[in-house]
């Protein structure tokens, strides 16, 4: 560019400023609120596109234990796939990459805020308190997702692509007909999908309801670059977050590999939520380091240099050297951290291998909360049929 007018190019044509730019902005463009660097620098504060400043005053400890869930969560993921590799589990959909995204979002929730996952929000999970044997029993075949709902504000898994997103509307909606929003205390809801549920009918519906009704609800976006083999290019010819606009709520792209950015922007829009101001798209920009599951082969589909690009914003890593170039840990943390993740996934992995099968007839127990005749006279059906087996070699 010509020196003192930044707004001619090389070229000598007039570029648009750089905020048009941003509002035209290209699918891959990062415009991004960061706080933490690649190269784990803090950065002060940084503003989002509709000029709100995010910034985070975090505790030493509190640094400290967000590094400790970032480094258990993706342990326990590792351990989830070799026991699915080990032929231990049917399925792992693996969050490699993604921890940031879900362990600074998992940790912006308040108590009483619900949250919608997709299959892969594990790192929220973990931060829900909910017990990571969970979703492994449910991928092992032995259970249907035990855990409740309402206990630890963290409904069930969703396979089907983009649906917990009008779930979560139709409960955001009725927070508010309680008059649970409108104060500090007040109830926000977060509705977890992925880049590829972007083109879903049912994210698109879940938008206008929500817009329309002023629902309590962030929709979080994690854009992972991919919907199994397909490109964010195939998705959007504009930046996910920007398709807020056409809804009518705000829409912001946070670096979704900076743990305290991505806390920073889902807190400020929960508590929005949570205060009546109604709902609004978080876009947290990252990248699935793994395969989209245990059944999928990457190599396929992507060059092995975009992976080592992404390696190089490791949000593992970079909170890892803020923490040494702040002095807020040493090596005998981080090796305690690692000491305590290689437990819990010695844990985890111990209490797959002991769960007990479950009695075939239990799986007509949840089909409807009172039973029905039809059920009943199915359960009597096959508990003839595995009759049928006793005594033989079966
Ligand atoms: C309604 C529906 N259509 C198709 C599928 C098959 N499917 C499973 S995962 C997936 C891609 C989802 O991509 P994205 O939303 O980006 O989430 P990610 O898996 O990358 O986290 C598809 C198409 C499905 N589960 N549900
Ligand atoms: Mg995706």
């Amino acid at each position: 560019m010509a020196k003192g007018d930044p707004g001619v190019t090389a070229r000598g044509r007039r570029a648009a400023p750089r905020s048009k730019r941003a509002a035209a902005g290209r699918v891959g463009d990062p415009e991004l609120v960061q706080l933490l660097t690649p190269e784990g620098d803090r950065i002060e504060s940084a503003t989002g596109p509709d000029g709100t400043e995010y910034r985070v005053d975090f505790t030493d400890e509190e640094y400290r234990g967000l590094y400790r869930d970032l480094v258990l969560v993706r342990k326990l993921d590792a351990e989830a796939t070799a026991l699915q590799r080990q032929g231990e589990l049917g399925l792992w959909a693996s969050l490699l990459g993604q921890e940031a995204a879900q362990v600074g979002s998992g940790r912006a929730l308040r108590t009483q805020d619900m949250a919608f996952p997709t299959y892969r929000e594990h790192g929220v999970l973990y931060c829900r308190g909910i017990d990571p044997i969970m979703p492994l029993s449910l991928f092992r075949g032995v259970d249907q997702g035990g855990w409740d709902p309402n206990e630890f504000k963290f409904n069930m898994y969703t396979i089907v692509i983009g649906a917990q997103t009008l779930h979560a509307t139709g409960y955001a909606m009725g927070v508010t007909i309680d008059g649970r929003t409108g104060s500090d205390d007040g109830e926000a809801v977060i509705a977890y999908f992925g880049d590829g549920a972007t083109s879903q009918g049912d994210v698109n519906e879940a938008f206008v309801w929500a817009g329309v009704f002023n629902a309590p609800l962030v929709f979080f976006c994690q854009n992972n670059q991919y919907a199994i083999s397909e490109p964010l290019e195939k998705q959007t010819r504009i930046p996910l977050y920007q398709r807020a606009a056409g809804f009518g709520f705000p829409g912001v792209r946070v670096d979704g590999n900076d743990v305290l950015a991505t806390y920073a922007v889902t807190r400020a829009a929960l508590d929005n939520a949570r205060h009546g101001q109604g709902p609004s798209l978080i876009e947290a920009y990252t990248y699935r380091m793994g395969a989209h599951t245990t059944s999928d082969d990457p190599t396929r589909y992507r060059i092995a240099s975009e992976v080592e690009a992404w390696q190089a914003k490791d949000p593992i890593a970079r909170m890892r050297a803020f923490l040494g170039k702040q002095q807020l840990a040493d090596d005998t943390f981080f090796a305690e951290v690692d000491e305590q993740a290689r437990r819990e996934a010695v844990d985890l992995r111990e209490r797959v291998l002991a769960m007990p099968d479950p009695d075939p007839v239990s799986m007509f127990d949840h089909v409807y909360p009172n039973g029905s005749p039809l059920l009943d006279q199915q359960r009597e059906q096959f508990s003839r049929y595995l009759e049928s087996f006793e005594g033989s070699a079966h």
